[in-house]
This record gives C-alpha cells, sequence and structure tokens, in this order.
C-alpha cells in the first residue's frame, strides 16, 4: 500500500513517520522533515520551517533541496534558487503545481511533497530510499520503533508525557469515525493513531478554553487525506457550520476528487489523471474551468478560444490558408486554398497542375511531380509498352518516396498491389512524420496525396 511510503506532519505537531510511528514533537523551529542521509553527497531533503502566529500554529515554508536546485515553496509564492517563478513550473524534472487547497512539488526520480499551505505537509517517497533517510519521518526501514532518531550516535526520545483524561476527546471522535459514512477508511486505515493524537492536542490547552474545533478539523482532513491514498473513500464530512472551507468562483468543496482538473484548454486531464484523489475545490459535474478568462467554472459548450488573442464562441479567426471557428474551446477549420491536381491518363496523357494537356510514350521512370523547394515528396511513374498492345505505353508503377527515403518507399502497382516495405491493404494510412497518404486502385491508379 502506498500509506507504507508515507510520512506526513498536521495539526499542532503531530508526526506519522514512513514506518508508521506517530509521535508529537512540539517545536517551533526550523526542522528537517526528510535527507536522503546514505552518502555524503545528499540526492534530496525536505526542511520545514513552522511558525505560530493569531494563536495559530502553522508551518509558513517548506524548503526542498534536490541536488544543487533550491525550491522554497510559500504560502503564496514559490522560489526557486532565490528567484520567484510562476507556477505550474516545471524543472529538470521537478514539477511545482498548485491548486485551490495544495502546492504539490513532485520530483520523477523518486518523491513528492505536498502541502496544504497551513500545517500539514506529507512527503511521499520511493521504496528505493528505503532504510537510508533521517529527519523527523524517520529511517524508512521498515521497523517502526520509536528510537529511530539518532543523532551523532546518541538516540533522540521524542515523547510526550501521558496525558490525563482524554477520554472524552477520544469518545467524541471514535463516536464519528465509527460511523458508516467513515467506514470505507476504516477497512483500509486505522483511525485510532489519529485519534489519540487529536485528543493529546486538545489536552494541550489551557483548562477553561472552549472547545477548539481546528484540532479535530486537522484529524479528520489527515484521516481523511490518508484514507484517499490507501483508495478508501472519506466521506464529505465537512459543512458549513463544521470546518467549512472556502472555494473560490463556482467550485464546490469535496472530500475526495481528482486533482487533475478539466479546463476549457485541457478537456481531457481528468481521463487521463493517474494521480491520487485528493480534497479540494472542484467544479461541478458538467463544467470544466474556464482557464483563458478565470471565470469558474463553465459548461464545456462555453469555452472560449485562443490564437494571439481569445475569441468567444461562434467566432472566427481567418489566416492565409485556414477559416477556423471556435467550437467548445477547439478550433474546427476548414482550409481555404483548393488542392491542384495533375494527371497521367491511359498511359501517355498528361494534364499538368495549370490544365496544360500533352500526350507522351515513354519506357522509364519518370518524375511526375517533385517537391523542388525540399525533398517532401517525389512521385515517379514507370511507363512501359503495354504488353497488348506495344503501340501504346501503360503506367506500371506509381512510387512514392517521402523526404528521400529511398528504403521506405511506396509502391502502387498497376494491378492494385500496393507496397509499403510489405504489401499493404487499403485503405492505407502511414502515421509517419505526419504524412498521410490515401489510396484507392481501380482500373486506373488515383491516388491523393496530402502533404501536410
Ligand atoms: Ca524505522
Amino acid at each position: 500500500s502506498h500509506v507504507g511510503n508515507i510520512c506526513s506532519m498536521w495539526g499542532k505537531y503531530h508526526f506519522k513517520t514512513f514506518d508508521g510511528d506517530v509521535y508529537q514533537f512540539p517545536g517551533m523551529c526550523e526542522y528537517n522533515l526528510v535527507s536522503d542521509c546514505h552518502s555524503s553527497f545528499q540526492d534530496f531533503s525536505v526542511h520545514v520551517k513552522k511558525t505560530f502566529a493569531n494563536g495559530h500554529i502553522s508551518v509558513s515554508r517548506v524548503f526542498v533541496t534536490i541536488k544543487d536546485l533550491v525550491i522554497d515553496l510559500r504560502k503564496d509564492l514559490v522560489l526557486v534558487g532565490g528567484e520567484l517563478v510562476a507556477v505550474p513550473y516545471h524543472v529538470s524534472g521537478v514539477l511545482v503545481e498548485r491548486n485551490t487547497i495544495y502546492t504539490k512539488l513532485s520530483y520523477k526520480l523518486g518523491f513528492s511533497v505536498t502541502w496544504n499551505k497551513e500545517e500539514a505537509v506529507m512527503v511521499e517517497l520511493d521504496s528505493k530510499y528505503a532504510n537510508r533517510t533521517c529527519g523527523l519521518c524517520g529511517d524508512f526501514n521498515g521497523v517502526p520503533v520509536f528510537d529511530e532518531f539518532i543523532s551523532q550516535g546518541e538516540i533522540v526520545q521524542i515523547t510526550i508525557k501521558e496525558q490525563e483524561d482524554l477520554s472524552f476527546h477520544i469518545f467524541r471522535l471514535h463516536t464519528l469515525l465509527q460511523s458508516g459514512d467513515w467506514a470505507s477508511c476504516a477497512g483500509v486505515l486505522s483511525p485510532e493513531p489519529y485519534i489519540k493524537a487529536c485528543a493529546i492536542d486538545k489536552c494541550q490547552q489551557q483548562p477553561g478554553d472552549t472547545m477548539d474545533e481546528s484540532s479535530i478539523c486537522a484529524t479528520l482532513a489527515e484521516y481523511s487525506r490518508q484514507c484517499s491514498h490507501a483508495t478508501g473513500i472519506p466521506p464529505n464530512w465537512r459543512n458549513a457550520s463544521f470546518c467549512a472551507v472556502e472555494c473560490p468562483f463556482n467550485m464546490v468543496y469535496l472530500e475526495s476528487g481528482s486533482p487533475c482538473m478539466d479546463t476549457c484548454s485541457h478537456t481531457e486531464s481528468n481521463s487521463l489523471c493517474e494521480d491520487h484523489n485528493v480534497d479540494g475545490c472542484f467544479c461541478p459535474d458538467g463544467t470544466v474551468f474556464d482557464d483563458l478568462s478565470k471565470k469558474g467554472c463553465i459548461p464545456k459548450e462555453q469555452c472560449q478560444c485562443k490564437h494571439d488573442k481569445i475569441y468567444n464562441v461562434g467566432e472566427v479567426l481567418l489566416t492565409d490558408t485556414e477559416e477556423c471557428l471556435c467550437h467548445e474551446g477547439k478550433w474546427s477549420c476548414k482550409s481555404l486554398s483548393t488542392p491542384a491536381s495533375c494527371a497521367v491518363e491511359e498511359g501517355s496523357h498528361f494534364t499538368t497542375y495549370d490544365g496544360k494537356t500533352y500526350s507522351f510514350h515513354g519506357n522509364c521512370y519518370y518524375v511526375l511531380s517533385k517537391d523542388c523547394m525540399g525533398s517532401k515528396f517525389s512521385i515517379l511513374g514507370q511507363l512501359i509498352p503495354c504488353s497488348s498492345q506495344e503501340w501504346d505505353t501503360c503506367l506500371k508503377t506509381v512510387v512514392v518516396r517521402m523526404h528521400g527515403d529511398k528504403r521506405n518507399e511506396l509502391i502502387i502497382k498497376a494491378d492494385g498491389k500496393v507496397i509499403h516495405n510489405a504489401a499493404v491493404n487499403l485503405p492505407y494510412s502511414t502515421g509517419k512524420q505526419n504524412d498521410h497518404l490515401w489510396g484507392g486502385v481501380s482500373k486506373q491508379i488515383h491516388c491523393r496525396l496530402e502533404v501536410h
């Protein structure tokens, strides 16, 4: 299961190591969450900086280093090597992306960091890093033990005093998480460590404090995230009066939705998506996100098109060669130029592209037409005396050569056979280099060649 490769921190000071230990570490500083400690040359590291403001503990920055690259994730900004960058941002195998809830950094060689821009950070690591990490996420050796934080040969004990009277809070969460709504999650992930962690939060409060729901919200959010990752389906547990999340535009909050959002520019993102579901703000069913005018979620039919500027549905874009209509966010184009044609008929009657006709009797391969500017195509015709009527010539073979490639010619024979390295069936098209060839063979050869 994926959960084994996840380390996370959430709430006021809860951590879960790669090996599954949940512990509390009430530090307020900058910490190493995970580093590659296998060799002196560090592959990567993830550090977090915690801050306390307005009675609220959160992570204010996440620093990720990958080899020489230093990526500084902040609540609303992303800096790479100290320079502000636009998101989504790609560089050497690293992708930084952001949605309404999360900032996510993925490194294709083995890990990802997801931060909710508040207090929760999750690191997912490839198994190849097993037993070679250090930091608050532990050593990732598969053994859940309490003493895996070894610093310079000394064991660093991270623990917290047993708290009194956790019973009330435990009871409240137990009741919630044992309800039928959460059954799918309970089936894939035990809620016990999360319940206990949350209860500890409550007891850190001063006597007389009113019920603080933020700890419960943080716990349920974390449990829900981990449940989604473990392929469970968390319920929509938030509502307007309990742990509410406000979504921008007309988006709706879902506990479990595809992180790949369909947009006017990319209407197939969702169906091609391989990422785990996440919580967040999503477009209602039947709509896509308007990423051109940023007007929120709209029906696909209302999507505009872009070409230098933005065009509305039904607007026409005219170019030298095409007339394009904006339809559902896509250009539907037709060519304005009519194709010219030339012909060889009866083996000796020629019509040029410009309409001149003449007769010619040959006995060889002749160039019928070729691209004389480049070498996109050349078409050869084999004219030889007909066997039945020796005073006349027949077109025996047509050879189409693309890009001067003599070893990959398309050969059309008078008997209807078409050969492209081997005999092929009609209709035949070759997708190579975007050249489409379409042929229909009858008594005379008709061949249409389109070069794009
Ligand atoms: Ca361990």
